[in-house]
């Protein structure tokens, strides 16, 4: 069922505390950690706790913990201090995009020069 816990769900099982993750942050309804394979100096994924295959769904489903995401991305961005420089929020969907962990996550990029437009 959407939002419940999937047993096959990575992003899931650090949620639970079952795969280690080096968590930056933490609310009720989110959970921002460092990515295990980092793009930039600064690269944080924001996952809502609850499980929703992309953001999209996410915004469907549970609008208010989307936008729970979004607020944390700007605090990891402050407290990872690219804020005043500037930093990416990116939310891969779809294999074609390079979405790899069906979970929805946010990623905080920043710490170096960001091409635009994306590769
Ligand atoms: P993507 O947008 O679905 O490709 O992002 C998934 C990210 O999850 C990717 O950047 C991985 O490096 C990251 N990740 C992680 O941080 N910890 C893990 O154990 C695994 C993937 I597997």
């Amino acid at each position: 069922m959407a939002g419940e816990p999937q047993a096959d769900c990575l992003f899931c099982k650090i949620v639970a505390g079952d795969v280690p993750a080096t968590i930056v942050r933490e609310t009720e309804t989110t959970v921002a950690f460092r990515d295990i394979n980092p793009q930039a100096p600064t690269h944080v994924l924001v996952i809502p706790k609850a499980h929703h295959r992309d953001a999209a769904a996410l915004a469907v489903a549970e609008p208010q913990i989307l936008a729970d995401v979004l607020a944390e991305t700007g605090r990891v961005a402050a407290d990872e201090k690219v804020d005043g420089t500037g930093y990416r929020v990116v939310f891969n969907t779809g294999t074609g995009a390079g979405q790899t962990v069906f979970h929805a996550h946010a990623h905080v990029l920043g710490g170096r020069g960001l091409n635009w437009p994306p590769g």
